[in-house]
C-alpha cells in the first residue's frame, strides 16, 4: 500500500517508484548533457531501461521486449511518479471490449495482433498499406513519458513508446488540400465482444487537424514501459495525443485517411455537446456533466489523496498553445 506523506506526489520509496525515480535522474542527467551542448539522447536511455527493468510489477502475458528503443525528452519531461504499469494495464477505456475499466484487461486476449496492416489514404503523394513490420522500421523509436488526462476526471504518466506520427505523415506527403487527419480503428465483431453494441458507431473514429496531427508531440505509439502495447492498452499500434483528452488518442489503427473536411469522430457523434472536435484539455471549460477542473491521479487514490489541478494543454501549453492562438477554446471545445 501507498502512504501518501510529501509534497508533489511522492511517496515512501516503495519498489515500485524507485522505478520513476531512477527514470527521472537519468532524465535530469540528460537536461544537463543537452545544456552542455551534447543531442544525445541516446545517453538516457540507460538509466531508464535499467530502472524500469527492476521494476517488480508482474506482467499479464509476456511481451517481447522492442528493440532499438532510445528515451527521449522531445518536449514532455514530466519529473512526475509512473503510474504502476499494474494499474496502466487494467484502468482502461476501450469500449470494443466493454465499457467498464476492467473489461478490457479481461476481454482484450482475443484482439488478433498479426499480422496487422495500417492504410494510409486520402488526399497524400502516396497512398500506400503499411503491414506493422513496415512501420516499426520507418523511424526510430523513442520513450516519451507522457499524462495521459481522461474526459472523466482521471490521469495517468506513462511512458510510452514509439515515434511522432509527423515521421510517417512527410513519407507519404500530404496534398495541399489535406487538412484534416482521420484515425479509423480496428471493428472486428468476431475478436471485439462489443462491437454491434450501440453504446457508440463502430468503428471508433477520431480526427486531428494536419497541424496538430505533424506536431512532435503526437506520437504514434508501439509500446509502454519499454515493452510491445498489452492488447487493451490499444495493440498493436495507438496514437496517443498528450495535450488532448484520452479519447482522442485511437486504439489499434487500421487506417489513416487525409481529408479536407473535419472527420466525423465516434464521441462528437454520440454526443456533440459534450464531446467537441478539438477536445483539449482545457481546466476552464467544464463538460456539461462535470468540472474539468481537477483530476485524480490513478495510483493516488487512498484516503488523503487530493485532487490536482488540471493544467492547460494537460501542461503542454508551452508547446501546443500556438496551434490555437486567436481562437476561442471555448467555442472551439
Ligand atoms: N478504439 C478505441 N480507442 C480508444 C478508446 C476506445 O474505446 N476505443 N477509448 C479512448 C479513451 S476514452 C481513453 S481515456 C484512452 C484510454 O487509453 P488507455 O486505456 O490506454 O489508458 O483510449 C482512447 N482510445
Ligand atoms: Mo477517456
Amino acid at each position: 500500500m501507498l502512504i501518501k506523506t510529501c509534497r508533489d506526489g511522492f511517496h515512501h520509496p516503495v519498489s515500485s517508484e524507485i522505478t520513476a525515480r531512477d527514470v527521472y535522474q537519468g532524465r535530469r542527467d540528460l537536461v544537463k548533457l543537452m545544456a552542455g551542448g551534447l543531442a544525445g539522447a541516446a545517453m538516457a536511455s540507460w538509466a531508464s531501461r535499467a530502472a524500469l527493468a527492476q521494476s517488480a510489477t508482474p506482467r499479464p502475458g509476456k511481451l517481447a521486449p522492442l528493440p532499438g528503443v532510445r528515451s527521449s525528452l522531445t518536449g514532455a519531461v514530466t519529473m512526475e511518479r509512473l503510474t504502476d504499469y499494474k494499474d496502466v494495464s487494467s484502468y482502461n477505456n476501450f469500449y470494443e471490449f466493454g465499457t467498464d475499466k476492467s473489461d478490457p484487461a479481461q476481454n482484450a486476449h482475443t484482439l488478433k495482433t498479426s499480422p496487422w496492416t495500417v492504410e494510409i489514404e486520402g488526399l497524400i503523394k502516396k497512398p500506400a498499406k503499411y503491414t506493422l513490420e513496415d512501420l516499426l522500421k520507418l523511424s526510430a523509436q523513442e520513450e516519451r513519458i507522457y499524462r495521459l488526462r481522461c474526459v472523466e476526471g482521471w490521469s495517468m504518466v506513462i511512458p510510452w513508446v514509439g515515434y511522432s506520427l509527423s515521421e510517417l505523415i512527410k513519407k507519404v506527403e500530404p496534398l495541399g488540400n489535406a487538412k484534416y487527419v482521420e484515425f479509423v480503428t480496428l471493428a472486428d465483431p468476431k475478436t471485439m465482444p462489443f462491437v454491434g453494441s450501440r453504446v457508440l458507431a463502430w468503428p471508433y473514429v477520431e480526427g486531428l487537424r494536419l497541424d496538430e496531427a505533424m506536431h512532435p508531440l503526437t506520437l504514434l505509439t508501439f509500446g509502454m514501459y519499454g515493452e510491445v502495447l498489452p492488447n487493451q492498452s490499444g495493440a498493436p499500434v495507438r496514437l496517443v495525443v498528450p495535450w488532448k483528452y484520452g479519447f482522442k488518442s485511437g486504439k489499434s489503427l487500421v487506417k489513416i485517411r487525409f481529408t479536407d473536411k473535419q472527420p466525423a469522430t465516434a464521441w462528437n457523434k454520440a454526443a456533440a455537446n459534450e464531446y467537441g472536435f478539438f477536445s483539449n484539455v482545457n481546466p476552464n471549460v467544464d463538460h456539461p456533466r462535470w468540472s474539468q477542473a481537477t483530476e485524480r491521479r490513478i495510483g493516488e487514490d487512498g484516503l488523503f489523496a487530493k485532487k490536482r489541478k488540471t493544467l492547460m494543454f494537460n501542461g503542454y501549453e508551452a508547446q501546443v498553445g500556438q496551434l490555437y492562438a486567436g481562437m476561442d477554446l471555448k467555442k472551439f471545445f
